[in-house]
């Protein structure tokens, strides 16, 4: 083994010493810090948590250390919630020294099927899913039922599936009351007056449905006077949320405030306010991630808050993992807690978003 000189060694070790120092201060999509780690708000589901004894008629006992555990994620790593989240998750792996594999189904519903079914394929013994829609992975949920792979899912809701038979529980956050947050700080930002546009999420996903419940709920309850105008899908993509907001904004001049379902539909609507001659503030938008370019939105003046949908996974997915195994058991659902950018706090918060 050549041995590496002092000069070269010393600059492997200054790159590795900056490389792990960029990291830990959140340089970009990814883990900011300790405070930014996703914290467990409630757990909820009936009183028998999920073991290998109980789940799928029963599963092998095995040691997450000497088996591939696959990762699929849902939609094309453009959102810096997509990033964050896979990347979240390759960190927890590394961190606890288990084999990961990990596909992208690139926002397709049947790439998402067959990158399961391949990851059976090539081996691996425990899977871990962000589904890309409530409904339709039956094929891929069958596939790992059939060689006995226990899921794990996170972020979106299979709905229409039960935990500890198709898959071993869920972790994510209360959607309906991040829609209710957005609500109150919409009201709060136009002084509970104007018409609102709804950018709404993707079509086919639970995210989508509970958000917008939970906006409407909270007015309704609120008895605001706040107006919805006009809500139409941006699909949770910044191009799209551009495109919408240019054309609800035209056929609804009358609009000042806009809620989006996520930060990059509200990145897009800024963009389309921008090209329409619109200073920060002209409208008022709130929003749902926690990105670093909704959070810069807010100390611009162009968003009025953002409430925060926390991606960073990998820590909780693992440890319910290493409870299942362990016979400690995992609940039907864990739901995680998540912060709030406002005016007062997104300068000093920014670190912390991703
Ligand atoms: C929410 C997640 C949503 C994000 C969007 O947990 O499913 O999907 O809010 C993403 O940015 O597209």
């Amino acid at each position: 083994m050549p041995r590496r000189t002092t000069a070269a060694a010393a600059a492997g070790l200054l790159a590795l010493t900056l490389s792990a120092c960029a990291k830990s201060v959140g340089d970009g999509p990814g883990d900011a810090g300790a405070s930014a780690q996703q914290q467990v708000e409630a757990t909820t589901g009936d009183a028998s948590l999920c073991t290998p004894e109980r789940y799928n008629g029963g599963v092998p006992q095995l040691d997450l250390k000497n088996v591939t555990v696959g990762f699929a994620q849902s939609e094309k790593e453009a959102n810096p919630f997509r990033i964050t989240e896979t990347q979240s998750i390759k960190d927890e792996a590394t961190r606890r020294g288990i084999k990961l594999i990990t596909t992208n189904a690139q926002s397709d519903l049947n790439k998402e099927i067959a990158d399961i079914q391949g990851m059976i394929a090539q081996g691996a013994k425990v899977l871990i899913i962000s589904p890309l829609n409530s409904e339709g992975l039956d094929p891929a949920l069958k596939a790992a039922q059939d060689a006995k792979v226990p899921i794990m899912t996170i972020d979106r809701l299979l709905t229409t599936k039960k935990a500890c038979v198709d898959y071993v529980g869920w972790i994510g956050s209360d959607f309906v009351k991040q829609g209710a947050r957005a609500a109150d700080a919409m009201i709060t930002a136009t002084g509970d007056k104007g018409e609102v546009a709804i950018l709404l999420g993707a079509s086919g996903v639970n995210v989508t449905v509970d958000r917008t419940k939970g906006f409407k709920d909270q007015l309704a309850a609120k008895g605001s006077s706040l107006k919805v105008v006009a809500e139409q899908t941006g699909d949770f993509t910044r191009e799209k949320g551009r495109a919408v907001t240019e054309q609800l904004i035209s056929a609804n001049p009358g609009i000042s405030a806009i809620y989006a379902e996520n930060d990059e539909m509200a990145l897009g609507a800024v963009a389309a306010l921008k090209a329409a001659g619109k200073k920060p503030g002209d409208v008022k938008i709130v929003t749902i991630d926690g990105t670093r370019g909704a959070v810069q939105g807010i100390v611009d003046g162009w968003i009025a808050a953002v409430i925060e949908s926390n991606p960073r996974f990998g820590p909780l997915a693992f440890q319910a993992l290493e409870d299942f195994y362990a016979g400690k058991g995992v609940p039907a659902k864990t739901i995680i807690s998540d912060k709030e950018y406002t005016p007062e706090n997104a300068q000093a918060e920014l670190p912390n978003a991703y």
